[in-house]
């Protein structure tokens, strides 16, 4: 057992009156919310990949992180586990998530890859054994290393596609092994730098196969959990084909796959894609394929996807009222794809940022849970439909255009405008946050 955050408790559930900064105020995983415990709601999950493998970096200066597991062997791989596995029990969430390139050193072949995977793999099952961590999902680093710099499965070399394919095997065997919940597939090189060397029809049978072929493997091999494309519109693609939920959605159906693939939405993406968070995650769940979240902010001002911790109520709150009237989570939770701060240096820094993510996301959930349980703001809005509950309504979806108008002149139909409410409804809001 490591001792990298040397003098800091478990975190536990002290109330809004404690004086410790290393506790929860709202975060209570037993506490009961709309019959469900708020653990069960929330379903946390701790990323691999912010926190261990990131070394502080930005466009302009390099490493500012000192970590003992910085390195290449599978030494530190195995160090570096051992500390997530600190972290994740001090913060006591059930999940965490990691891509292949986060757990283990980068082989010089595929070969070389795969067998370090393997054996991560099996000392990663070993730690979520003792610890009783759960794996939310894992997924293939298809972006980073240079060979993919043209895309993954979009890649005009065949034999990017292979080796990218041939990693999706092996990342969703390893989640298949560790129980994993869901597989992720987010495809930041799949775009475009440059419209005049790009062939889009050619890219977008490339992903949609490729997508077809991770389906199929995953019935092949039984994974049990659900597969999820997590749209983003850019950075670091000019363009990316897995733009938002609607691209997402019209993609899936092309290929026929809109009952297989889900989509993990991520808050930062959605404004990227200038939309909300709650914009994404209600059209996703109206169109049947909410999966799971990323519930990490960008910056308003830079335009960038900064990944910072959640820390607005009003924000995630709104959020968890799309989920929780979606019925919430069924195989999804809520991941922090979240980083520190280049300057937050200390060991203290990782646990004191979920800590206060998991809090803020506790507050959502429970304005969003009181905001359901009042009522008003969906009988406002079944109200605010009423006219299309009538045999009337429902017949003229059934006719025609000649129909419609006929019973316009028959029944001298002139409708007036109603107020739509909006403030009443935001103060209604307001109320709960
Ligand atoms: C990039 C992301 C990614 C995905 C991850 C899993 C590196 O903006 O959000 O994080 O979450 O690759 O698909
Ligand atoms: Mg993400």
């Amino acid at each position: 057992m490591t001792d990298f955050f040397h003098g800091i408790p478990t975190l536990r559930f002290e109330g809004v009156e404690t004086e410790s900064e290393f506790a929860f105020r709202h975060y209570d995983p037993d506490a009961r919310i709309l019959g469900k415990r708020m653990e069960d709601h929330l379903r946390f999950a701790i990323c691999y990949w912010h926190n261990f493998a990131w070394p502080g970096s930005d466009p302009f200066g390099g490493q500012t992180f000192q970590r003992p597991w910085f390195g290449d062997t599978m030494e530190h791989a195995r160090l570096k586990a051992d500390v997530a596995f600190e972290m994740f029990q001090k913060l006591g969430a059930p999940f965490f998530c990691f891509h292949d390139a986060d757990i283990r050193p980068e082989g010089d072949s595929f070969a070389q890859n795969t067998a370090r995977l393997r054996e991560m793999t099996d000392y990663l099952q070993a730690r979520m054994e003792e610890t009783g961590l759960q794996l939310l999902w894992g997924t293939a680093n298809l972006f980073s290393h240079r060979r993919y710099m043209a895309g993954a499965a979009t890649n005009p070399d065949p034999n990017v596609f292979a080796f990218a394919a041939a990693t999706v095997k092996i990342c969703m065997d390893a989640t298949h092994q560790l129980g994993g919940e869901n597989y992720v597939l987010w495809g930041g090189r799949e775009g475009y730098e440059t419209l005049l060397n790009t062939n889009l029809r050619r890219e977008r049978e490339q992903a949609g196969r490729f997508l077809q072929m991770a389906v199929d493997y995953k019935h092949k091999i039984g994974f049990a959990g659900t597969i999820l494309i997590e749209p983003k519109p850019q950075e670091p693609t000019k363009h990316q084909y897995d733009y938002d939920v609607a691209t997402v959605y019209g993609f899936l159906k092309d290929f026929g796959l809109e009952g297989e693939v889900r989509v993990n939405i991520e808050q930062g993406h959605a404004i990227l894609a200038g939309h909300s968070f709650e914009h994404e995650l209600a059209l996703a769940a109206s169109l049947g394929i909410l999966g799971s979240i990323d519930m990490n902010r960008n910056d308003y001002q830079s335009g960038w996807d900064t990944d910072q911790f959640p820390n607005a109520v009003p924000e995630v709150a709104l959020a968890y009222y799309e989920i929780l009237r979606a019925g919430g989570f069924t195989t999804g939770g809520t991941n922090f794809d979240a980083k520190l701060r280049r300057q937050s240096l200390d060991p203290a820094d990782l646990i004191l940022a979920h800590a206060g993510a998991m809090d803020i996301c506790a507050r959502g959930l429970k304005a969003a849970a009181a905001i359901l349980e009042d009522g008003g703001l969906e009988a406002a809005r079944a109200a605010r439909y009423a006219g299309w509950e009538t045999p009337a309504a429902h017949s003229m979806l059934r006719s025609d255009l000649d129909t419609i108008a006929e019973r316009v002149i028959a029944e001298e139909i002139n409708p007036e405008p109603v107020s739509g409410g909006q403030e009443r409804l935001e103060n209604l809001v307001n109320r709960f946050v």
